[in-house]
């Protein structure tokens, strides 16, 4: 008999595996499970509520908290003035762009028609708000009764309001940002925590699907992801590198050639913050980036800029709406840009939280959080693309930033080009 040191045991095969890992596994068993037993694989489903619920529990506080701490947490935006407003623009703009890339090319292949599948719940919003009644209802007038009610882009707007008023009260504020920093925390950890029952959950919630829908549901998973990878290609080879050429007035080769490291990182870690010491290297080092504007510029972008997962939440978004037959609106594809766009301030640049975040845009437009589940199977292979974008994205900024603040030297950026037409 092995003797194992106290702490030291052996880790059994299913403990040992990672998360992703084991969403994959609790998918495709769903998938047998489903396809053996039929209509009776239902009876797994209540599984699939359980985390479904729980995922819903956290939306509130996780997005309050980490809104507030994402907001003061550019304390130094306000001292780099010039510079951390432009950044937060560019930021902002060019995640808008990602979400109308997703939402565009998903309304264009309908990758979910076809699927019919039934809302358990009435959630789907009855009437489609105008596009006026939705900009007005953007303001809580009570944003404790927005929380209680899950209004999500009006808990965004309050979240991002105390944020800057924080911020702006200066040390006087610094107990409250500490208070929000560990609630913060503290919500990180649950979602980690929740998140471990989510092979179970897509176990229960696949076995369902599969055994009321038949396989033919896997067909719609492979062009989502399809439309996520050509969504990312379009993201960094056409619109990041038009920006480049138009806006920078730079050639776009130095920064695709630039950016093939730090994006091979994020594609096997799906983390933009564990890329970004490959991020800043790149910046620095093959496009001549100063210090200054890349050890500013990064940080920030890997905190709150994800264009990639903003693509991924408007594809997602769109694919769950066809395959539960819920028709948008024109204001409801308002709502999800806004909502994706704001909200990926509180995004974490961490593995699968463009996932937990994806529930945020669902609940704005009524969409049934079934729907993250069928996803969540094949979130690992969306993750690599996003966070690749999401830091090819960042770059972009920062080569815009360096160049407009005379802080990028083009000697530098250019020598990769240079070098490739003196041999
Ligand atoms: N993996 C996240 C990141 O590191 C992105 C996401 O989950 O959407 O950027």
């Amino acid at each position: 008999m092995k003797k194992t040191t106290l702490g030291q045991g052996r880790t059994g095969f299913w403990s040992g595996l990672s998360l992703w890992k084991k969403i994959l596994v609790g998918m495709v068993l769903g998938i047998i499970a489903g396809a053996v037993m039929g209509p009776d694989a239902e009876m797994f489903k209540p599984i699939g509520t359980l985390f479904i619920n729980a995922i819903k529990m956290l939306i509130v506080p996780l997005v309050f908290c980490s809104l507030v701490v994402g907001v003061t947490s550019m304390q130094d935006t306000r001292k780099m003035g010039r510079i951390g407003l432009k950044s937060m623009l560019l930021y902002l703009c060019t995640t808008a762009v990602a979400i109308s890339i997703g939402l565009g090319l998903a309304t264009l292949f309908t990758p979910g028609n076809g699927m019919n599948m039934t809302i358990t719940e009435q959630l789907a919003a009855e009437e489609a708000p105008s596009l006026v009644e939705t900009l007005l209802a953007l303001v809580p007038q009570n944003p404790i009764g927005a929380m209680a009610a899950g209004n999500i882009l009006q808990i965004i707007v309050f979240a991002l309001g105390l944020g800057i008023a924080l911020t702006l009260c200066g040390e006087k504020a610094d107990p409250a940002i500490k208070l929000f920093e560990s609630l913060a925390e503290g919500m990180y950890k649950l979602t980690e925590l929740i998140m471990k029952l989510a092979p179970y959950g897509v176990f229960g919630l696949m076995a369902w699907v599969a055994g009321k829908y038949g396989l033919e549901v896997l067909l719609p998973l492979f062009k989502v992801i399809a439309l996520v990878y050509i969504g990312s290609l379009i993201h960094i080879v056409v619109f990041c590198s038009g920006v480049i050429k138009v806006v920078g007035r730079l050639s776009p080769i130095p920064y695709l050639k630039g950016l093939i490291n730090p994006a091979i990182v994020a594609y096997t870690t799906t983390s933009s913050s564990g890329t970004l010491p490959a991020t800043i290297k790149a910046a620095r080092e093959e496009m001549g980036v100063s210090s200054g504007i890349s050890s500013f510029v990064l940080p920030l972008g890997a905190t709150i800029n994800m264009d990639g997962t903003a693509l991924y939440q408007g594809v997602c978004a769109v694919f769950i709406a066809q395959a539960f037959g819920v028709d948008l609106a024109a204001s409801d594809y308002i709502l999800i840009i806004m909502t994706a766009t704001l909200g990926s301030i509180g995004t974490a640049g961490v593995p699968g939280a463009g996932l937990i975040m994806l529930s945020l845009v669902l609940t704005t437009v009524g969409l049934p959080l079934e729907g993250l589940a069928i996803v969540a199977g094949i979130d690992r292979i969306l993750d690599m693309a996003r966070t690749s974008v999401n830091v090819c994205g960042d770059l972009m900024v920062a080569v815009l930033l360096g160049k407009s603040e005379n802080e990028l030297d083009e000697t530098v950026y250019n020598r990769t080009t240079t070098a490739a037409n003196s041999v």
